[in-house]
């Protein structure tokens, strides 16, 4: 893999960590994944990314963790060997890491992009209680002959963690964790089993960081129950077993002094157990970078679950959206298209079976073959009379689509209401409701109703001039009509004239015969016309009941709909964002742990 793949496979791997742990930050029930995830994103920045840009493996870092007042600084000093870093009864009162690094030769800082993220490094010495998003380091000349860590390592005294929030300090003690190839665990007698600390540890050790565990301030005489306490404790219920866990008793002022001549009983087992781990060097940052990746991949599942929540609840919020439009749409049609006789249509079918009718002079013939269809039109005016029903009324359309959104917004609320314990998403749509929703909704909803009205305009006009219209602006094809039917009634004249003239007019019966063939033929083809002609008509009348149904779709359901299922957006995020992370964050973990493979062979 290329620089710039490298590069761009790990800022989109950070970015998404990101921008998941800022998602977490706005609820206060994920507040330890919000640590988690932004830990996640360090281990790529901090370890993966130099790794893959071919960063060497010194320094290696050894990072000193635990709760408020513990003893990290005391135990920062005992692994430089002298009094460096200040330690303070003030409980909290490390607030920026500040790393401690031997004063021979110089270190090789990563340049890879977002290395400590936010952490700003001093230019000047501070003290270690500023709280500020910076880290400094203090440059130690050692003793020649002096054992230390910094032999190896920067030893990065770290501020406490007392809360999940991964804002503040809290932030800058995980961006160091991170980045450790070895972490001392401190914790002391008074405060072994905080759960904050603890649930630290945890995540330290199932990260797959080497875990020293250095325990605090006990009576030297109570050191082996302490000891034993605290792995039945703590340690047995961890996913994985930290290094090694060591006691240091309650030490005297002499011995916090100068641990290095005063308390080396108490120093160089620690010493000896950070040394160990860092042999060989590139062994070292290999296994550092190997465990940050398992553990992103093994947990990606976990890390993402922050947003998979979200996903299934607005996946739930999209789905009732458009259940309230399935109803909505279906009712505009059952209670207004099905019953709508768009009458322009019925005048419509009179005009065109009038134009079938021939002109001019031919209106002669045509007056003469109507007198002769007296069966058809005195039958039909019979029938309509005895059997027609008053037309069924269909509700006005404006009354049929405000109902039909009343259904739709009552819906929504009745279910969000149902909800609203299962996730906030549902708390935020209920809270919208209570703070103007439906009256928003309302608004945009009048507007799409102008702007189908609009386009709708005289559609329905068009379509129904159009039947006639097409056939008057078509002469040959009227004429070829108008010639096919009028021949087919003069045939049948014709020929039952035809038939008299043939008997001579002397058989009596047969010109009664055809004295009614001949009005029964006439109303038999007026009949199959006027058919033809309402079939022609009730086609396109079916056509514009799908036209309309289409554009109350395109117009009204569909965009109110869209808007509907983007509105709730929880901390800032946006579902498409939620779906792009949660689609491609697998495939850029397959990605590095590959690339982390094919640098390792
Ligand atoms: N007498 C005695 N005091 C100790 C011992 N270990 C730590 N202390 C004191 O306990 C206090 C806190 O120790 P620190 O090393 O500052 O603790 P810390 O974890 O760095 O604390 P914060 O940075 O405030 O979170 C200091 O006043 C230390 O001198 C010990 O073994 N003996
Ligand atoms: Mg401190």
């Amino acid at each position: 893999m290329d620089h710039a793949a490298v590069r761009s496979l790990t800022s989109q791997l950070a970015e998404d960590l990101a921008w998941l742990e800022q998602h977490a930050q706005s609820k206060p029930q994920h507040a330890a994944q919000a640590g988690e995830l932004r830990f996640a994103a360090a281990l790529v920045r901090n370890v993966v990314a130099p790794f893959l840009e071919g960063q060497g493996p010194m320094p290696l870092h050894v990072a000193v963790v635990g709760g408020a007042g513990a003893g990290k600084s005391t135990v920062s000093n005992m692994l430089c060997g002298s009094v460096l870093a200040e330690s303070n009864p003030q409980a909290g009162f490390t607030r920026h890491p500040v790393a401690y690094a031997s004063s021979a030769g110089t270190i090789a800082w990563p340049s890879s992009l977002g290395f400590l993220g936010p952490l700003r490094r001093l230019g000047t010495p501070e003290p270690s209680s500023l709280d500020s998003d910076v880290y400094q380091v203090r440059r130690v000349s050692l003793e020649d002959g002096q054992i230390s860590a910094l032999d190896k390592y920067l030893v990065w005294d770290c501020p406490d963690m007392t809360t999940w929030a991964a804002t503040g300090y809290v932030s800058r003690l995980l961006e160091v964790s991170a980045l450790a190839d070895v972490v001392v665990y401190v914790a002391s007698d008074e405060r072994y089993n905080d759960e904050v600390p603890t649930q630290f540890l945890r995540l330290l050790l199932q990260s797959g960081k080497m875990v020293v565990v250095c325990l605090m301030k006990m009576r030297e005489a109570d050191a082996p129950a302490f000891l034993a306490h605290f792995q039945r404790e703590v340690l047995d219920r961890m996913p994985a077993a930290a290094v090694a866990t060591l006691a240091v008793p309650q030490l005297t002022h002499a011995q916090l002094a100068d641990p290095s001549q005063n308390a080396p009983t108490y120093r160089v087992p620690i010493l000896n157990q950070i040394l160990v781990l860092g042999e060989p060097n590139l062994g070292a940052r290999q296994r550092t970078v190997r465990s940050a990746t398992s553990y992103l991949v093994s947990c990606q599942q976990h890390l993402v679950s922050v947003a998979r929540d979200d996903l299934l609840a607005l996946d739930g919020w999209r789905q009732l959206v458009r259940e309230g439009q399935n109803e909505f749409e279906a009712r505009y049609r059952r209670e207004f298209l099905t019953g709508e006789r768009f009458h322009r249509f019925d005048e419509a079918l009179i005009r065109l079976l009038e134009l079938l009718e021939l002109p001019g002079i031919g209106r002669v013939a045509s007056i003469a073959m109507d007198v002769l269809r007296w069966p058809w039109t005195w039958g039909k005016k019979l029938f309509e009379g005895a059997f027609s029903r008053p037309e069924a009324t269909a509700m006005p359309e404006r009354e049929v689509l405000d109902a039909g959104l009343s259904g739709w917004i009552d819906h929504l609320r009745k279910e969000s209401l149902k909800k609203a314990n299962n996730h906030p998403l549902w708390q935020h749509v209920q809270q919208g409701f209570n703070t103007g929703l439906d009256a928003t909704i309302k608004e945009r909803f009048g507007e799409a109703v102008r702007g189908f009205q609009l386009s709708l305009g005289d559609e329905v006009e068009r379509t129904a001039r159009a039947i006639y219209e097409d056939l008057e602006k078509n002469p040959v094809a009227l004429t070829a009509f108008r010639s096919a039917k009028f021949g087919l009634e003069i045939t049948t004249m014709l020929g039952s004239f035809g038939a008299i003239l043939y008997t001579g007019g002397l058989a009596l019966p047969f010109i009664l015969g055809s004295a009614i063939a001949v009005p029964i033929a006439a109303s038999v083809i007026q009949m199959l016309t006027e058919l033809f002609g309402r079939q022609y008509v009730e086609f396109h009348r079916e056509q514009i009941r799908q036209r309309q149904e289409t554009l109350v779709a395109q117009h009204i359901s569909g965009p109110l709909t869209d808007w509907l299922a983007s509105w709730p957006s929880t901390g800032g995020s946006t579902y498409d964002r939620l779906q792009q992370v949660l689609k491609r964050f697998p495939e850029n973990l397959k990605q590095l742990e590959s690339a982390i493979n094919a640098a390792m062979q």
